[in-house]
């Protein structure tokens, strides 16, 4: 039996190929993927975000593991889409903001809603509001999802939000924000329909707002 400590190591230390053959190891030991992401590869990017803030990692280490947990999770993705029943509950245009170039909660967020029936179009990072916008219009999304993880490009979120409402789209859209710098007390103050912490529950929030 696989050991899941060795692919908390393998993603801690950035060793993408090892990262990859433990995943696919413990998917061919039908390890659920929701557990794979949640108790090995989010924990293994928190412990090294940790050790970046005291000073123990530098950017290099941090672009290793992000490496890593990316490998690991395009083994992954495919299988989350038929983990819930699929049918098309909305469309659902997502990116990180202007300024921000952290994709991997990102991407995550997008395959949950993806595997939960939702089509989803992901604009990708550093994404300005006109993209935001015209992605709406293209695309007819009902659900906008921005994610940011530094403080600095929080902000940009309400510059989308408004942009959003001076093209007179704002009625049609439910906004959602999410990343680890942002709370559901900043979801507010910009404005946003709704918050959430992980990848999970921002599906469950966006259904409930589409109601
Ligand atoms: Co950066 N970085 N980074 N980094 N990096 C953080 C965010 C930081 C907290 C590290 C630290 O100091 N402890 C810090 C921000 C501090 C701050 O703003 N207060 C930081 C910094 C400072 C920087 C640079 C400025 C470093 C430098 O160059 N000196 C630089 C900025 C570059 C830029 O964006 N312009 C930088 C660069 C990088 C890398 C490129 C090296 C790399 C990113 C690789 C990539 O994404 N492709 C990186 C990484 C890996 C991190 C940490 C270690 C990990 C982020 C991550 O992937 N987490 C991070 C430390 C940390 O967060 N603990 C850090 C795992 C991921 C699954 O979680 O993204 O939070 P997360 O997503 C979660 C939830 O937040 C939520 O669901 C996801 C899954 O559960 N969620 C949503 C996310 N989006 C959502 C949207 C929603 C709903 C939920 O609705 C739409």
């Amino acid at each position: 039996m696989v050991d899941l400590n060795l692919l908390y190591e393998a993603i801690l230390k950035g060793k993408h190929t090892v990262a990859a053959e433990l995943t696919q190891a413990a998917i061919d030991e039908n390890v659920s993927p929701k557990e794979l992401i949640n108790n090995y590869l989010i924990r293994a990017m928190e412990e090294i975000g940790r050790r970046f803030e005291i000073q123990q990692a530098f950017v290099p280490e941090l672009l290793m593991a992000g490496r890593a947990m990316k490998s690991a999770l395009a083994l992954l993705q495919p299988l989350l889409k038929g983990e819930d029943a699929a049918s098309s509950v909305g469309t659902i245009v997502i990116g990180t903001v202007k300024g921000d170039l952290h994709d991997i909660g990102k991407n995550l967020v997008g395959s949950m809603f993806e595997g939960c029936g939702f089509r989803v179009v992901d604009l990708g990072v550093d994404v300005d509001s006109e993209k935001f916008v015209q992605a709406v219009k293209d695309h007819n999304a009902n659900v906008v999802g921005l994610s940011a993880l530094l403080t600095t490009t929080m902000p940009y979120m309400k510059t989308v939000i408004d942009e959003l409402e001076v093209a007179g789209l704002r009625d049609r859209v439910k906004v959602m924000v999410g990343g680890a710098p942002v709370s559901a007390g900043f979801a507010a103050e910009v404005g946003a329909d709704g918050f959430s912490s992980s990848a999970n529950s921002a599906v469950i929030k966006a259904k409930e707002l589409l109601g």
